[in-house]
């Protein structure tokens, strides 16, 4: 058996027609069921959904062979038993640093020496500023992060953005991009050498379906 882990969501929305190309088909819609294992149109293969944060422990601990998360999930984990095997171009959007639209004006991102951001992604944000040299006060938040500034929790957020219309309808701008994501298939270590002529296939079937 080959278990694939996915995320409700964005994720699954891309992901589903993705596995599809690569000749794999749910027995029953995932956006509808409330139903965890789905079983697929190829025998040996069956799917995960659970939370997009979860996708790398799942994998890492061989519950799941196989994974689809986003850069931005895999980038706050720290990788360890999992191998990034190739970007599936889907669920593409950029990490971002916003901030209130009256502060936008007259800020300079090459004068910050210090920055209170409140963000999902704490490492990657760590990471980006202090590459920079730029200190930060960091405030970890799960979700609606954009919140955060217009009540005076932190100046600052990063965050995910597509369309941009959630920052706009807060009124905040981004101000500077952080990086490029899109989700990855992932595979746990041992499995692909202990199992590698299982997954091969299944692997081979989703890169090439790759938009
Ligand atoms: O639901 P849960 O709390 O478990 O996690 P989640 O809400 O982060 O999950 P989900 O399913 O929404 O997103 C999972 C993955 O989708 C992320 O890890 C990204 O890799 C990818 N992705 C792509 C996005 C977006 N685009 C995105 N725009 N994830 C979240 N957003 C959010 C963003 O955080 C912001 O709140 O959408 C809002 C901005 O969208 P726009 O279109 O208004 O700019
Ligand atoms: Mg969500």
């Amino acid at each position: 058996m080959v278990t694939i882990a996915l995320s409700k969501g964005r994720i699954l929305e891309e992901s589903i027609p993705l596995l599809e190309r690569a000749g794999i088909v749910p027995s029953e819609d995932p956006a509808k069921t409330r139903r965890l294992i789905l079983a697929t149109n190829v025998p040996d293969v069956r799917l995960i959904v659970i939370r997009a944060a979860d996708v790398p422990t799942y994998v890492r601990h061989g519950a799941a062979d196989l994974g689809i998360a986003g850069k931005d999930v895999l980038l706050e984990d720290d990788g360890e038993g999992l191998y990034e095997l190739a970007d599936l171009g889907i669920a593409r959007c950029r990490l971002m640093v916003a901030e209130p639209q009256g502060m936008a004006q007259g800020d300079d991102p090459r004068t910050w020496t210090r920055l209170r951001i409140a963000t999902k992604y704490v490492r990657v944000t760590q990471r980006h500023f202090a590459l920079k040299g730029i200190q930060t006060d960091i405030i970890h938040l799960y979700g609606s992060m954009e919140l955060a500034p217009l009540v005076g929790l932190a100046d600052r957020i990063v965050d995910l953005v597509s369309s941009g219309k959630t920052l706009a309808a807060n009124g905040l701008v981004a101000v500077e991009p952080i990086l490029d994501v899109s989700a990855w298939l992932v595979a746990n270590r041992a499995a692909m050498k202990t199992r590698y002529r299982a997954l091969r296939p299944v692997i081979a079937a989703l890169t090439e379906a790759q938009s």
